[in-house]
């Protein structure tokens, strides 16, 4: 396996012309970050299946030690790693080809969830200290990105034991909600996120630490 950071994001859905997800990582690819480690970025539609089986191609051919999936999630107002990837797709909007799953399992027979193997608290304290708005994030929700999610941490468990990684939600580009009361986050500030995130998992990497830190960042409902 390489030192190598891979970063997916999806293409956009939902009526919008962009998503900050793509729009991020792609400004990644082929960075070195501290350590010497390299990054590549992959897109990923927004549709069911496919996604996950582009994502074990690029696993596959590019052989990365650290996988971050990145996803819009408008409405919030800071960069979310999460925490848990559930077995169950229910969308409320059809995907890009049309599909519109509703209580399925992402995987049949599989685990009811997985949790991520991205060291979030350690990524949220280090963006807080970055000046970035970042939290702990409990639910991917149950469309798209949680069953990539879900796909990934699969693939982790079964056939790419070696990988570190997880997914991170990030907010509305200022350009998607500009006369709509709506919370963004800048571009240059998602990208400078996201690269510390990959920058703190490649250093947990390096140190052989798979503890996380005792951060209180939960909440009540
Ligand atoms: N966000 C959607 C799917 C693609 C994306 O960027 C989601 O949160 O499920």
């Amino acid at each position: 396996m390489e030192r190598r950071v891979l970063f997916t994001g999806f293409d956009p859905f939902g009526g919008e012309t962009l998503n900050p997800a793509w729009e991020s990582v792609r400004r990644l690819d082929g960075r070195t970050l501290p350590g010497g480690w390299t990054v590549a970025a992959v897109q990923v539609p927004t549709v069911f299946d496919r996604s996950i089986t582009i994502l074990r191609e690029a696993i596959a051919r590019l052989e990365p030690r650290v996988v971050i999936c990145v996803g819009q999630a408008g409405g919030r107002a800071q960069i979310t790693p999460e925490r848990v990837a559930i077995n169950v797709n229910d969308a409320r909007i059809p995907d890009n080809e049309g599909q519109q799953p509703i209580d399925t399992p992402v995987v049949a027979g599989g685990p009811a969830a997985y949790f991520t193997r991205l060291p979030i608290k350690r990524i949220v304290a280090a963006l807080r200290e970055a000046g970035v708005p970042a939290a702990v994030s409990n639910s991917a929700g149950t469309y798209v990105c949680n069953h990539l999610f879900y796909g990934l941490m699969h693939l982790i468990n079964t056939e790419f034991p070696g990988v570190r990684g997880g997914f991170i939600h990030i907010p509305y580009l200022p350009e998607q909600v500009a006369g709509k009361p709506e919370p963004s986050m800048g571009l240059d500030l998602i990208v400078r996120g996201l690269e510390i995130a990959a920058t703190v998992t490649a250093s947990a990497v390096d140190a052989g630490d798979d503890a996380d830190l005792a951060l209180a960042a939960g909440r009540e409902c």
